[in-house]
């Protein structure tokens, strides 16, 4: 029995997403970026007025672009004004992430209820195991890669992804790209030489910017290059770890599992205390310990990856009976401080005439940091907004203070 390991990858996700509520738009060259300025404006008659590229000013970069802007040579990581050059009469719509988050859960819920093997890799993309799906090795996981793009199609109320079946992860990233968008690619081992060995060594998830340019400088360019090049040799310029793999990958060799790892709902610290302490008399420690149990919290956090957008309390008093209460933030964060005081805010609303004897502070409504961050980071100038808007009452930024390990 073979491997047969899916990637799947959403087609021009935020943009996609964005014209399923502007219908009107679809067909036109449009971009997603530059801010939260720029709203579309709903005209008395019930059309809706957009902003251009051409009228923009400021320092904006794009997320993503439709396939009409990209005919136009706009693309992913482009400035804005740079993008109003090329294609002045496109729509620029401001990003929305809750939006592209929620039609991510749909997606990937699609995608598990017919192949639960799935891992998580970001916002719009997953690896998916079909090795044990009844019935795949006799047609190479066509039938259900079909399936899939149908199943997301439809959950997601008409969102197209692409698809690429093959042995293993690396091949099947690269396969996905092969035929976007609303894509579908099965290669196998005779593949290897005909499909992706022409291909830019860069292309190959793993071989950076940096690794590519020191391959180029031995005139190693495409992936069949490196397949060509002596093992030894790569080991010798490359590392030994780094220069076995590469020959590998170049090989088409990826024995690396699916992970599944489902994403926890919340996550929280609570202690029970030595003897039960009561609110105004034991003040001063149950202050220090209430602190440290936010300080750990945001420790988790930043060491699991998530921010919160959700802070709660949960107290259990002497008699047993347990409390909690919660409070939305405006922003996500795993910064100590701003859920420290959150956690205070919803202490603030709890009756503490009664001795305690357990106190604990949650985090739900998690994201992943590579969620809020990335790939924005690289842009700066467009970064999510619970980076560069923290909102009135809680303005310390997400990284206020350095998350161990940063
Ligand atoms: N993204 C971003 N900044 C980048 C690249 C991407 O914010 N420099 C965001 C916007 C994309 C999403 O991540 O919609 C997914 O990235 P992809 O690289 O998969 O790009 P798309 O899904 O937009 O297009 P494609 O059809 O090529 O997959
Ligand atoms: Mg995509």
């Amino acid at each position: 029995m073979v491997r047969l390991i899916a990637h799947l990858d959403m087609d021009a996700f935020y943009a996609s997403v964005e014209l399923l509520r502007y219908p009107d738009l679809r067909g036109r060259a449009v971009v997603i970026g530059g801010g939260r300025r720029h709203q579309p404006v709903l005209r008395a008659d019930g059309t809706r007025s957009y902003a251009l590229l051409r009228d923009y000013t400021g320092r904006g970069v794009i997320t993503t672009s439709t396939y009409e802007a990209r005919a136009l040579g706009v693309f992913s990581a482009m400035g804005v004004m740079k993008a109003a050059k090329l294609a002045p009469d496109a729509v620029l719509l401001p990003v929305d992430f809750d939006e592209y988050r929620k039609y991510s859960k749909q997606f990937k819920a699609a995608v598990r209820a017919l192949a639960p093997v799935v891992e998580d890799r970001g916002v719009d993309e997953i690896y998916i195991d079909l090795t044990d799906v009844p019935g795949v090795q006799l047609d190479a996981g066509r039938a259900i890669a079909q399936q899939l793009k149908d199943a997301v199609f439809e959950a997601t109320g008409g969102l197209t992804c692409s698809i690429g079946v093959t042995p293993n992860k690396l091949l099947s990233k690269l396969a996905s790209e092969f035929d976007k968008p609303d894509g579908l690619t099965l290669l196998g081992p005779d593949d290897l030489e005909t499909r992706i060995w022409p291909l830019a060594a860069k292309k190959v998830n793993g071989i950076g910017p940096k690794a590519s340019s020191k391959l180029a400088s031995f005139e190693l360019h495409t992936v069949g290059d490196i397949a060509a090049a002596d093992p030894h040799w790569l080991v010798e310029h490359f590392g030994q770890s780094y220069g076995a793999w590469l020959h590998a990958a170049s090989h088409g060799r990826d024995e690396r599992p699916v992970v599944t790892f489902s994403e926890p709902q919340s996550i929280s610290r609570e202690t029970t205390f030595e003897r039960d302490l009561h609110a105004v008399r034991d003040r001063a420690e149950l202050g220090r310990i209430f602190t440290e149990l936010c300080e750990q919290l945001a420790g988790d956090l930043a060491r699991k990856g998530y921010a919160s957008r959700t802070i709660g309390v949960k107290l259990r008093f002497d008699d047993f009976k347990i409390v909690t209460r919660d409070l939305s933030l405006p922003a996500h964060t795993l910064d100590a401080r701003t859920i420290r005081r959150a956690a205070g805010e919803c202490l603030k609303r709890v009756d503490l005439t009664r001795r305690l004897r357990l106190l604990g502070v949650r985090a739900g409504a998690l994201a992943t940091l590579a969620e809020l961050v990335a790939p924005q980071a690289a842009s700066g100038a467009d970064a999510a907004p619970a980076l560069r808007e923290p909102a009135a009452s809680y303005t310390l930024p997400l990284f206020d203070s350095a998350p161990p390990g940063a």
